[in-house]
């Protein structure tokens, strides 16, 4: 029987082991606790912008397709965003209950957002002459917002990167990947040296050039110059974004434009636009109020945070109807914010009914439609409903029998996108395993 249980420890941290990368020295990786209060932050801002929102095409991949490359790699000198202002920006994120923000200090198309010695082709060449990077980090400080720093790792323009537009087969024989990466630390380390960024979001790692080689030299480097910056799955050579492995390099997993599977293992950040682009096009399809907040909620219902693009126009301002949207989703968030923040996700899959999050004895039950007057959630086994009321509203009644649980929902829910339905439980909400 000893030896049966030895079997079971075993394959339980086996498993656990599993989720992390083994091409790293365990003593260097980002440790726990700064991942786990990551998690807790569950919302935050991606903001994609540059010289291209001149063009309203797509940032880097317009470059040499929708832009002529020529055409494209001149715009840096009409670029002059006079209505930017870093604290409107902030602000407009702290509006909308987002915890961090992303900017894309340097995109596929190579140009800087800040001040650098190591590349000319950056905003102090530009007519605007302002460090967007430094402003940001500042007004993040300010605002209470962790600042983090996008940055790819394919560089169409760089002459040393093989590929100089999107789609490329052929290697430019006059490349030199060695030269690139050496560039590339040089970037990094006036990045992590003068902003100090909580987090670095790096992205562009499928094409060839790119090896694992490479991405381990990086890792170790700035785990040199700050132990404790957070690094996403994107650093290593994959293009498989959503999950963590033994052989994927990277503290947490990045499913783009879909909300991530329910993993209570590893931790993951969806990220999507508000919009269709990734950069700011004219007239782009807004995403409705509904989409934004059962997102947001499907999201954290998954156990996952929320990376929620805006792209900012050529003059600097975040246009307005974007602005609005993510003051809806505030206001939400002011009414139903702990349902959201430093919960757990589970233990129910999110669906489009409904989506559950958890924290120490409470379960939120995110309703997102009413099909008839009870929702009967699966059954929870040793469980036990001490009370369910709606947040911020009236007790809800509810029957449970062999573990499931039926709740009568009132006639007219609250909130049209999200009603949050409390359900405080005779344990840990936490320790429940996930019903699959
Ligand atoms: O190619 C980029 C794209 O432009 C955008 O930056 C997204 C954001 O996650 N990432 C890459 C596509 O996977």
């Amino acid at each position: 029987m000893r030896s049966f249980s030895y079997l079971i420890i075993f394959l339980f941290f086996s498993c656990q082991l599993k989720a992390q990368t083994n091409l790293i020295d365990p003593a260097i990786k980002t440790p726990k606790a700064v991942l786990d209060n990551f998690m807790d932050q569950r919302f935050g801002m991606f903001i994609h912008w540059g010289p291209v929102t001149l063009r309203g095409t797509e940032i880097g991949w317009s470059r040499g397709i929708n832009v002529p490359a020529d055409d494209y790699d001149n715009l840096y000198k009409e670029f002059n965003p006079v209505l930017f202002n870093a604290d409107e920006w902030v602000k407009t994120a702290k509006d909308a209950g987002m915890k961090y923000l992303t900017i894309t200090a340097k995109h596929h198309d190579g140009f800087l957002l800040w001040p650098s010695a190591v590349s000319d082709y950056n905003i102090m060449n530009s007519p605007y002459k302002v460090d967007v990077v430094g402003l940001l980090a500042a007004a993040c400080k300010k605002y209470d917002i962790r600042f983090c720093i996008y940055f790819t790792v394919l560089d169409w323009h760089d002459p040393n990167y093989p590929f100089h537009k999107p789609g490329q087969k052929n290697i430019d024989a006059k490349a030199d990947m060695k030269k690139f990466v050496l560039t590339m630390k040089s970037e990094i380390q006036e990045l992590v040296n003068n902003y100090h960024p909580y987090m670095l979001w790096f992205d562009g790692n499928w094409e060839s050039p790119w090896k694992n080689e490479y991405g381990i030299d990086i890792y170790t480097y700035i785990k040199k110059l700050d132990p404790k910056v957070i690094i996403n799955n994107r650093i290593g050579a994959n293009s498989e974004h959503t999950k963590l492995g033994p052989e994927i390099l990277g503290d947490y997993a990045t499913p783009e434009q879909k909300i991530g599977a329910l993993n209570m293992n590893d931790p993951w950040e969806t990220c999507m636009t508000i919009c269709n682009q990734w950069a700011w096009k004219p007239n782009d399809s807004l995403k409705s109020l509904k989409e934004c907040i059962q997102t947001l909620a499907k999201t954290a219902g998954g156990n996952g945070n929320l990376l929620f693009n805006v792209g900012p126009m050529p003059d600097g301002r975040i246009e307005k109807r974007q602005a609005t949207r993510l003051k809806e989703m505030g206001n939400w968030l002011k009414l139903y914010g702990e349902s959201i923040y430093k919960t757990k996700g589970g233990p129910f899959k999110p669906n489009e009914i409904y989506a559950a999050t958890r924290k120490g004895n409470k379960l939120y039950i995110h309703v997102f439609d009413k099909k008839s007057n009870e929702l009967i959630l699966p059954a929870l086994h040793a469980v036990l409903v001490r009370k369910a009321f709606l947040l911020n509203g009236g007790a809800i009644n509810y029957q449970q029998a062999a573990g499931v649980i039926t709740l009568q929902l009132p006639a007219q829910l609250p909130d049209q996108n999200d009603s949050v339905i409390v359900l405080e439980l005779n344990t840990n909400a936490e320790s429940i395993p996930v019903i699959s």
